[in-house]
């Protein structure tokens, strides 16, 4: 035997829902099974992207081109198409969901009667798809209803304000796959140990700092902002005398961005401006479950309006501006919004 301390006594990700669930509330042990679909689905998509991006290095081909070829000749499948695939058979396999909305579906999914569960999922399959030949993180984001008492399951579980979500979290595939979670009662991440195949407890009780020195944002919509974008941002780069202005950093991927915003602070929007009227990103799978993690970790999320988890959405496929982050600096975006309107 060598030296080296084996650690015997790992908190895995299952484990410690099924801790967290027995201080809080009866255990039913239902959603701990639909997190188990929802981790499976998770590693079966960071194999595949890790796959995909290795293909990308052997053959001269773009993987995130759909049609072309692979080595063999066969159809390439787009990396989002399989991902949406892989989550879609993994949930309604799981048996416990009856409702499931995926960004890459425009009707709402009903699972059929002999396996329909009680829990209606929302999910961006693989967020920040369009980067990913240049190796940038990108993620599964996701967000978990529990269908309405007298529901047999329909649209209507998913039309509902993210604050009535019971799960909310994403999971990033970069050089690692971190999986961030939230069951109503704080954040945690977890690492995917690639060696048994589970996600280890790596950042317990994550909590955002009340301000950051990071503003996060794509600067080259600024022609396009109103005046209070323009007011805000010039306030992270111009700031008073004895001051230090904000770095920026922008990667184009939601979950990439939302990860640093979470651990290091600081504010990350996707603003409306004159192009894009109600921003760019979806309420149901990309705002809400973001907005939840990030109030759960003690910072803000807003639209312009209010909170954006109490936003009910009109359609599956709604967008809304979002400005999520670090309490204060979200708070200072408010107070110039709220002197414009
Ligand atoms: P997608 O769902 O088509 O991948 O688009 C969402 C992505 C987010 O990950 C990211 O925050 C945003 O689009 C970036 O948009 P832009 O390139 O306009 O800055
Ligand atoms: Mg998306």
């Amino acid at each position: 035997m060598s030296d080296e301390k084996v650690t015997t006594d790992i908190i895995t990700l299952t484990r410690h829902v099924l801790d967290e669930q027995r201080k809080h509330k009866e255990a039913s042990g239902e959603l701990t099974l639909l997190l188990n679909a929802v981790q499976l689905g998770c590693k079966f998509v960071a194999t595949n992207v890790r796959k995909a991006r290795l293909l990308n290095l052997q053959v001269s081909f773009k993987i995130g081109l759909a049609g072309a070829s692979n080595v063999q000749g066969e159809e390439q499948k787009k990396l989002d198409v399989i991902s949406n695939e892989i989550f879609i058979n993994a949930l309604r396999s799981s048996g416990r969901v009856a409702v499931m909305v995926s960004e890459e579906d425009e009707q709402a999914i009903i699972v059929e009667e002999g396996l329909r569960g009680r829990y209606c999922v929302v999910f961006d399959p693989l967020d920040g798809s369009s980067n990913i030949d240049a190796g940038v993180n990108v993620g599964t984001i996701f967000g978990i209803y529990r269908i309405r008492p007298d529901s047999t399951g329909s649209i209507e579980d998913a039309l509902r304000p993210g604050k009535e979500m019971v799960v909310a979290g994403y999971c990033m595939y970069g050089s690692s796959a971190n999986m961030v979670l939230s069951l109503g009662n704080g954040v945690n991440g977890y690492t995917l140990d690639n060696a048994i195949g589970e996600f280890i407890l790596t950042h317990p009780n994550i909590k955002i700092p009340s301000r950051g020195k990071i503003y996060s944002v794509n600067e080259g919509n600024s022609m396009y902002w109103d005046e209070v974008c323009t007011e805000y941002f010039n306030s992270m780069k111009f700031p008073p005398p004895g001051k230090s202005p904000y770095s920026a950093r922008y990667i184009g991927s939601m979950v990439a961005d939302v990860h640093r915003t979470l651990l290091y602070g600081g504010i990350f929007a996707y603003p409306a401006d004159k192009k894009s009227k109600n921003g760019k990103l979806r309420l149901l799978y990309e705002c809400f479950p973001m907005a939840y993690l990030v109030e759960q970790a003690g910072g803000k999320a807003v639209n312009g309006t209010g909170r954006i988890l109490d936003i009910v959405p009109d359609n599956i496929h709604a967008r809304a501006p979002i400005f999520l982050g670090s309490k204060d600096d979200v708070e200072d975006w408010e107070k110039i919004n709220k002197k414009y309107s």
